[in-house]
């Protein structure tokens, strides 16, 4: 701590701020705006990821925001900086993801004549954080940080961004440290639990849907606990996959794209559904088919972190006011009834799960995806993390592989593309001694491809798979469903990927069969280098469950009846 009588430069006042509140990590793109920062970190116990573009810096801050439950922290400079961080802002706001964008701004005398570079960041954030402002008087950089830190994590948690004046970040201050900021939990009231405990003892036909963000390993465990003692079913929202270990004999499956059918019809049947965590979005909901709209068609109790989400969009029975760690903690208090009514439909809706991700579906081509999550499923150490974007690849990913523990899956609900590669530098930075894999699609991947570089400036050996079917297939397979062989705006004529990876100075290598995938990975992971396994993919095989030919077929046969 220093002393109010000491004085420091604005940037490192804010870069103690920073350290005192416990981030060891920064991601970055530099910028003439906050050299003063930049020179804070030279000698302060801080790792400083610099990085290729500001997509990919901020993308790596949401990627610490997930997986740690505190905010993740990026810097850019101003106008175009800035603006280049907004895919990474808008998948912290609908992802709620805790994290803090500072941004290097015009000089304060200069303002609003639109000097060089000159954003307004309140404007241009405005809408998508839950804070964007300017410090405009250097002794108030504690407060805002500490500001920063709290609204970032509480209630439901999301992004801010804060303008740094370069000439504010210059000035010498002295002023006192904020005391370690400790996120404010919200704790469910005991009415409401003795209310949730009387609605599961009315029930006959109950399951629980998990999501949102900051959950914890105790959390996590406090569920597993409640879900084996009321022998409840469990599901999984949209990419919060690993809130619930898979293997739980109450665990009943994901709500994502292409979700099992037997989960979908099992939660309309329903009488009652507990939301614990996330706000159920147009994904998860089924396109708000899942619930009606406001007033849902069974009892909902919504558990949320924010008053301001509960009632949003779907009228709940119960409202519980609760993050999920107090909540989980609180589950631990009740007592199961006596007779369980639906342990059947329990185990029935574990074993329906099961056979739903056990076996690969068959594929058109010498690669079969489904193959190769299983494969890793059984090979990969239990912690290994895996990161991903947005793409058809993915509903593989999300089918055929298990997580089983907490932030081993790290993916927008945005289900924004390019976001792969960049997270999987960030987890990589955070956790050296963890499997870190990268999943993208083709045209996923080079959105910020060469954050690769970024690899292998730290010598990060990420493996990354790039799953290559030529085409942005997801809207490929949209365009056959309504524009039936009217193929427009959606084929990619792409690099060699694995040259790609030994032209940035990492191991690359093709894969064109299944059988060779081991092999590959194996020499992947020999290599010690950042890694790319390009995997040339059927472009027919577009999802676990149809082809592109099928999917043209029933278009065209529709349009013919
Ligand atoms: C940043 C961004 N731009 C556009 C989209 C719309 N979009 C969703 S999936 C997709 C195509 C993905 O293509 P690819 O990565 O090759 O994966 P594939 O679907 O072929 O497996 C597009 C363009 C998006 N989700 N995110
Ligand atoms: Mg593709």
């Amino acid at each position: 701590m220093y002393a109010p009588e000491k004085t420091r430069t604005a940037a490192e006042v804010l870069v103690d701020q920073l350290i005192s509140n416990g981030v060891r990590h920064v991601f970055c793109v530099p910028g003439e705006s906050y050299l003063g920062v930049l020179d804070a970190f030279h000698d302060r116990d801080i790792t400083v990821t610099v990085c290729r573009q500001e997509g990919g810096a901020a993308m790596m801050a949401d990627a610490v925001g997930k997986a740690t439950g505190r905010p993740g922290v990026c810097f850019v400079t101003r106008g175009p900086g800035a603006t280049n961080a907004m895919p990474g802002i808008h998948i912290a706001d609908q992802d709620s993801t805790p994290m803090i964008l500072f941004v290097g701004q015009v000089d304060r005398h200069v303002r609003e004549r639109e000097a060089f570079q000159e954003i307004d960041c309140r404007a241009v954030f405005g809408g998508v954080t839950k804070w964007a402002t300017e410090i405009d008087d250097a002794t108030r950089v504690p407060e805002v940080v500490s500001r920063a830190f709290h609204t970032a994590t509480g209630g439901r948690p999301g992004p801010v961004v804060i303008g740094l004046p370069a000439d504010m970040l210059k000035e010498r201050v002295a002023v006192a440290d904020v005391p370690v900021f400790e996120p404010v939990e919200a704790s469910p009231g005991t009415t409401e639990m003795t209310r949730l405990r009387d609605a599961l003892v009315e029930a006959k036909r109950p399951i629980f849907i998990l999501g949102g963000s900051r959950w914890t390993d105790e959390a996590r465990d406090a569920m597993h606990r409640f879900a084996g003692r009321f022998h409840l079913a469990v599901a999984t929202s949209y990419r919060r996959l690993p809130l619930f270990d898979p293997l739980h004999p109450s665990y009943a499956g994901d709500l994502g794209l292409g979700p099992n059918p037997k989960l979908i019809a099992r939660i309309k049947k329903a009488d009652l559904v507990v939301l614990c965590g996330g706000r159920l979005g147009e994904i998860p909901s089924q396109g708000y088919t899942l619930l009606d709209v406001p007033a849902p068609h069974t009892r909902l109790v919504h558990v949320h972190p924010s008053a301001e989400e509960i009632g949003r969009v779907y009228h709940p029975y119960l409202a519980i006011q609760s993050g999920p760690i107090r909540f989980a903690a609180a589950l631990d208090g009740l007592e199961p009834p006596a007779d369980i009514p639906w342990r059947a439909q329990t185990d029935a809706a574990h074993a329906d799960y099961l056979a739903w991700t056990e076996t690969p579906t068959d594929q058109p081509g010498g690669v079969n995806l489904g193959a190769i999550f299983v494969w890793l499923r059984e090979t990969l150490p239990a912690d290994a993390i895996l990161c991903n974007g947005a793409g058809n690849y993915a509903a593989w990913l999300h089918r055929f592989y298990r997580f089983r523990r907490l932030a081993t899956h790290i993916a927008p609900t945005s289900a924004s593309m390019g976001y792969g590669m960049p997270s999987a530098v960030a987890m990589k930075r955070l956790y050296p001694e963890r499997t870190v894999l990268s999943v993208n699609g083709d045209g996923d991947f080079l959105m910020n491809g060469q954050e690769f570089a970024t690899a292998v400036q730290y010598e990060l050996p990420i493996i990354t798979i790039i799953c290559d079917n030529g085409m942005y297939g997801t809207i490929r397979m949209h365009q056959e469903r309504e524009f039936p062989e009217r193929v427009s705006g959606t084929e990619l004529k792409n690099p060699d990927f694995s040259a790609y990876a030994r032209a940035f100075g990492g191991f690359g290598v093709t894969v064109e069969r299944t059988e060779d995938f081991p092999a590959a990975f194996s020499a992947a992971e020999a290599s010690g280098k950042p890694a790319i396994i390009h995997l040339k993919v059927d472009p027919e095989a577009i999802t676990p469950a149809t082809t592109l030919a099928g999917i043209r077929e029933h278009a065209l046969a529709r349009g013919r009846s």
